[in-house]
Order: structure tokens, then C-alpha cells, then sequence
């Protein structure tokens, strides 16, 4: 099973580009970066993937520091945007729709940022010509709302010249932090200039928000865990996609165990849904392994997985002609086991 799903042509649709860096990557970044070959080093990214039983969505949003260091330079920004392009392409994603929040400090603006990426991005596909990746830009909730206007105008600004590239905006962050309702400004701006949303909606247990939320709208859904059976309904009639991330979720605690996971009821009720990574980084998993859990927790068959993919690509942010290509992939890769 492990050989069929590594090998499936895949497609990732929730992956926050600081959190998906891998220990070996981190260690290649401080080493290629920052000349940083050093043990402590070592035990450092050690504990860094390593999370205790009581752990919480806090003390995973702690762990991003640690990462944010070290692409706080433009050429580590810039080698870490290449490292997780090769490690999603490595593990076989045909298409790859990456987010991540524009930061300034004194090395880049957030201009520069965003820019640095993108031409990463496009670098990258002489390199890596079999994964096809898009960029999101991400709405840090827990920043000011001025800075999620500049995120917006940037994006739409690198939306015109690369239409292709820039897809989307998410807003993302710590759920406990800012009032959703005061980005509903900024977010409305970039759905009518055509870029699609995605919006991290229920992470956790607060229904005044959600509401909020569902009825301001979204192309996807990500994680959902505290949707109710009627939010799934409303989902499901919307075509709204969960993405959801099942180690994150248990590894943050906002789902108790793999079986407790939503996407068993989201199956169930045939409401729209996608298995995604999140942060493969910081919870040290792949897509491979998160479909190696769904099967093995779910009983999921092969032709199941199949069809996720298929779902995946159906709600991916691609052109119609990119989409086609990629169902011919999974319909080649298919064919090529029989
Ligand atoms: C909400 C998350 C997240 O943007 O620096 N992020 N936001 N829920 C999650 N579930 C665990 N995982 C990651 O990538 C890291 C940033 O993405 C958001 C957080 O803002 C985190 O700092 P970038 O590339």
C-alpha cells in the first residue's frame, strides 16, 4: 500500500511553506545558509518534531519560530522555498498549492518577500518540471488589519503579472487571535478582484465565528473540525471542500485520535473533502503517510484513494487545461497497474 500511495501522483492543497520544512531540510538550510553544522543544532530540530501527549494548538504555533529564524534572510527564505518544492516533488505531489504570510523585518519587506518566493517558485520548474506549484498568499489573523490590506494589495499586484501563479489568499493564524469580521474588508476586496479564498474555519470550538465564516463564504474549508453535521450539509449544497489535515489535527489536540477524525463523518455524509498535509514539517508526516493513515484508520481502498485525488484536483485553485492534465496523470498512473 505504502509502494501505490507514495507513487500516486497527488495533490496538496493545504501546506503553509514555513511549516513544511523537514528536519533534514532545516538541517540542510542551517547548513547551506548559515554555515551551522553544530549538534545542538541537531537536538534542536529533534525537538522540534517532537510533541508531547498533552500538546495543544499553542504550543504548536510556538514551534514556528524556530523556522521563521531561519528564512529570515532572503537566501534563507529563498533555499527553504526551494528545499520544500523538492520535498513535495519528491514524494510525488503533481500539483502543490502553497501558502504563506509575507513578513517583513530588516533583511526584506514584504514586497521582497513575496517576490523571492515567486521566483523560486518559477526557478524551480526546470528542476523539479513534475509538480506544478501555485502560490497563496496567507492572512496572519493575529496581525494588524493594515497588514492583511498590504497582503491583499501585493497579492493582486502579483496576480496581474502572473496569473497563473498567484491564486488565492488564506487566512490563517492563531484562531483565539483577532475578530474574523475585521479582515472580511480585505478578503472581500481579493474575491472580487478574482483571487479565490481559503479561510481556516472551526480549527476550534467557537459557533459565533463560524457562522461568521460560512455565511461570508470560501472556495475551501480548512480543517473544519468543529463543523456541526448541519455545517457539513451547508458545505456539501455549497460544494465546499474540508481540507483536512489528520496528524495536525491530532498532533495539535484538536482531535482526540485518528478514528475521532471528521473526515470519517465527511465520508460518510459524501460531503466534499480533501486529505491534505498542513505543515509536513512541523508534524513530520507527507501526503503519502497522511493517506497511508486514512486507509489504515478508515479502511479506505485503493480506488478511494483515487478518488480523493481526483477530488482534489476537481477543487484545486489550476485551469481547466491544468486540471485535465493532472486527472491524465492519476488515469496513466492507474492504467500503469494493470
Ligand atoms: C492556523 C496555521 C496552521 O506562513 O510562515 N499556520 N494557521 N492553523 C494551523 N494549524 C496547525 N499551521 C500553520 O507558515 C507558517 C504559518 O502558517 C500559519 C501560521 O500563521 C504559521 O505561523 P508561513 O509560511
Amino acid at each position: 500500500m505504502w509502494k501505490f500511495l507514495k507513487e500516486m501522483p497527488k495533490v496538496e492543497l493545504h501546506a503553509h511553506l514555513n511549516g513544511s520544512l523537514n528536519t533534514n531540510s532545516l538541517q540542510d538550510l542551517a547548513e547551506k545558509v548559515y554555515g551551522n553544522t553544530s549538534e545542538e543544532f541537531s537536538h534542536l530540530c529533534a525537538r522540534f518534531v517532537n510533541f508531547e501527549k498533552d500538546s495543544n494548538l499553542d504550543k504548536c504555533f510556538e514551534k514556528f519560530a524556530f523556522v521563521h529564524e531561519l528564512t529570515s534572510t532572503a537566501a534563507g527564505l529563498q533555499y527553504a522555498t526551494e528545499l520544500v518544492i523538492r520535498d513535495f516533488a519528491n514524494d510525488n505531489i503533481q500539483y502543490l498549492e502553497l501558502r504563506t504570510t509575507p513578513k517583513a523585518n530588516k533583511n526584506y519587506l514584504r514586497r521582497d518577500y513575496l517576490r523571492i518566493v515567486l521566483d523560486t517558485i518559477k526557478r524551480s520548474r526546470k528542476k523539479y518540471p513534475n509538480i506544478l506549484v501555485k502560490l497563496l498568499p496567507s492572512i496572519n489573523r493575529s496581525e494588524p488589519v493594515a497588514v492583511a490590506e498590504e497582503t491583499v494589495a501585493l497579492a493582486l499586484e502579483f496576480a496581474k503579472t502572473d496569473p497563473d501563479l498567484v491564486v488565492g489568499i488564506d487566512l490563517s493564524g492563531i484562531p483565539t487571535k483577532g475578530k474574523f469580521t475585521d479582515f472580511c474588508g480585505a478578503l472581500d476586496l481579493a474575491r472580487r478582484e478574482g483571487l479565490k479564498l481559503v479561510i481556516h474555519c472551526a480549527e476550534i470550538d467557537n459557533p459565533p465565528e463560524i457562522k461568521e465564516m460560512l455565511s461570508f463564504g470560501m472556495s475551501r474549508c480548512g480543517h473544519g473540525t468543529y463543523l456541526t453535521e448541519e455545517d457539513f450539509a451547508q458545505m456539501k449544497a455549497a460544494n465546499i471542500p474540508i481540507e483536512c489535515c489528520l496528524t495536525s489535527n491530532v498532533k495539535s489536540g484538536s482531535v482526540s485520535s485518528f478514528e475521532e477524525h471528521h473526515l470519517k463523518r465527511l465520508m460518510e455524509s459524501d460531503a466534499p473533502r480533501v486529505v491534505c498535509t498542513d505543515d509536513s514539517g512541523v508534524f513530520d508526516t507527507s501526503l503519502t503517510n497522511e493517506f497511508l493513515l486514512v486507509v489504515e484508520t478508515f479502511n479506505v481502498t485503493r480506488d478511494q484513494c483515487i478518488d480523493l485525488t481526483l477530488e482534489a484536483v476537481k477543487h484545486s485553485f489550476a485551469s481547466e487545461q491544468e486540471r485535465q492534465q493532472m486527472a491524465l496523470k492519476v488515469e496513466h498512473y492507474v492504467n500503469s497497474l494493470q
